[in-house]
């Protein structure tokens, strides 16, 4: 009977969709809110963001993001360099340090989706894995968010 109800509390909690602040825990990380601006539906590549903290006394290391929903998953930072240009640069480990956040962010630190598999739909919530060196996998889901500002033309990206 108490399953039940916990199942039942957790399919309202489901059902309540993408506009409530979601967030993930594992070890002494939370992951908040993870989402992806939805990207036209021609798109094959798409940005997420999230933020990482760290509760803890000791600093953690983002190593991969595993997706299923793209070819290849990676975290990349945005760099304007001293012509304006900006360019995207791979950062295959990313540090958290003890006590701190981490936000990602447009124009910053984001998780690149390359070739999307299907097109990603506003509302959708889909699933993806963080990797830490000490934390281990958190799985976390992605809701495909009605782009803010500035955040619709990602795809050119
Ligand atoms: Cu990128």
């Amino acid at each position: 009977m108490k399953m039940k109800l916990l199942a039942s509390a957790l399919v309202a909690a489901m059902i309540s969709g993408p506009v409530f602040a979601h967030g993930f825990k594992g070890g002494d990380l939370e992951i908040g809110h993870p989402y992806i601006p939805t990207p036209p539906a021609v798109a094959k590549t798409a940005g997420g963001y999230l933020k990482i903290t760290n509760t803890g006394t000791e600093a953690d290391k983002l190593i991969a993001v595993e997706s299923t929903i793209a070819d290849k998953t990676e975290v990349h930072t945005t760099e304007t360099d001293a012509e304006g240009v900006a360019r995207m640069i791979h950062v295959p480990e990313l540090v958290v340090p003890a006590g701190e956040a981490v936000t990602f962010e447009r124009g910053g630190y984001h998780i690149m989706f390359m070739g999307l598999k299907s097109p990603l739909n506003e509302g959708d919530l889909v699933p993806g894995t963080l990797v830490f060196e000490r934390a281990g996998r958190i799985d976390v889901e992605f809701s495909i968010d009605a782009p803010k500002d500035g955040e619709a033309d990602h795809s050119g990206h």
